[in-house]
């Protein structure tokens, strides 16, 4: 039999020296393995009288523990130093500003919408969504939208199919044709104040030049106890003149109708028409916006109390500020996927909107 100590030696040599995993693999299978030396070493036990035998046999059975434990440690060794190495190497800033995108352009709509929700967020409203599909009741009756309001004659409304498992506690389910459940939903899940805007598609069955049966909307909330028209007012000069990046921009309140605001407006910023094209600013006007104070009757629909709060609503057509905004002469050619279209009236991605938006870009 080889000497113990000299084999040990040897072996605990070659598991220092082994360069990577792979040679480690191969120093085991030498001392371990089937036909490693210290396997050799154990069949010889056999031969031995039974006093040599039981030494030897501690002998190499230390030694076997001793050469596992090394490879163990090595292999530990060699598996940390290549995680360091890796973590080294892959180390990354994160801190860095993303890559432009090159070639993708972000859709005018979603351009607008951000911008939009850049001006009213930094005023303090928070966003607020919902479902596509909605009930009679959350669309139109806690709107005080009466039962025989045109809004509702199958021409305007998509209706889902009547089945009775569709039609449920609150009535036929619709494809909301504004985004007001939205609010109406905020205001039964909690007490006042509320302060939200609501982006989202919107959905009327029409279509022509300056109507898509899928369109977007972004409607606002703000309901206090002592909130008052002059709030309405301020605000919403405040939104168009940030809006259009114009300080002077005139914007005018002009009396109006909905059933759920008393009183209702419809705002008008001023403009210029000149020979077929229209301009933002100027001594014309250009309806932008609807707007009023809730109706009492809303707020009771959804447990608000109207004799202790208060508030106003608004409402825009997206589509709309971004034909005015960015000069879009055609409102179908939004939703025609033409990419030489979307390069032209496109925009970069992550040019993070400003309160100024993308026109002094
Ligand atoms: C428009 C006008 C408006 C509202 C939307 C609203 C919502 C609730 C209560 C009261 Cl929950 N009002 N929304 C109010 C006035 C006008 O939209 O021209 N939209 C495109």
């Amino acid at each position: 039999m080889e000497s113990v100590d000299k084999l040990r030696e040897e072996l605990l040599a070659a598991v220092e020296a082994a360069a990577d995993l792979d040679a480690l693999e191969q120093v085991r299978v030498a001392a371990l393995g089937k036909k490693g030396r210290i396997t050799d070493q154990m069949k010889g036990l056999g031969g031995l009288d039974p006093d040599r035998r039981r030494e030897a046999g501690q002998a190499l059975n230390a030694l076997k523990d001793a050469v596992a434990e090394a490879l163990d440690a090595r292999k530990a060794a060699m598996e940390g130093a290549a995680l360091d190495a890796r973590l080294a190497e892959e180390r990354i800033d994160v801190t860095l500003p993303a890559r432009p995108e090159e070639t993708g352009r972000i859709h005018p709509i979603s351009q607008v919408i951000d911008e939009i929700v850049a001006v009213l967020g930094d005023m303090g409203f928070a966003i607020a969504e919902g479902p596509d599909v909605e009930d009679d009741w959350h669309n139109f009756t806690a709107l005080n939208i009466p039962p025989d309001h045109p809004a509702r004659q199958e021409h305007d409304t998509f209706y889902l199919p009547s089945a009775d498992e569709n039609d449920g506690e609150q009535g036929r389910m619709v494809l909301r044709t504004h985004t007001s459940p939205v609010q109406i939903r905020t205001m039964q899940a909690g007490p006042p104040p509320y302060r939200v805007i609501v982006p989202g598609r919107t959905y009327r069955c029409d279509y022509d030049a300056t109507h898509s049966p899928m369109f977007h909307q972004v409607e606002g909330l703000l309901v206090d106890e002592k909130t008052h028209m002059g709030h309405l007012k301020g605000c919403l000069i405040d939104f168009c003149r940030a809006f259009f990046g114009m300080d002077d921009l005139p914007v005018r309140f002009r009396p109006s109708y909905f059933p759920f605001t008393e009183p209702s407006a419809e705002v008008d910023i001023g403009c210029t028409r000149a020979g077929g094209e229209l301009k933002i600013g100027g001594g014309d006007w250009l309806e932008v916006l609807g707007a009023g104070m809730v109706n009492p009757n809303v707020l009771r629909n959804c447990g608000v109390d109207p004799d202790k709060y208060q508030g106003f609503a608004f409402g825009m057509g997206v589509e709309r500020m971004a034909m005015l905004k960015y000069g879009v002469p055609d409102l179908r050619t939004f939703y025609e996927s033409d990419l030489r279209w979307l390069r032209h009236y496109g925009f970069a991605a992550l040019d993070v909107p400003t309160l100024t938006g993308g026109l002094n870009r």
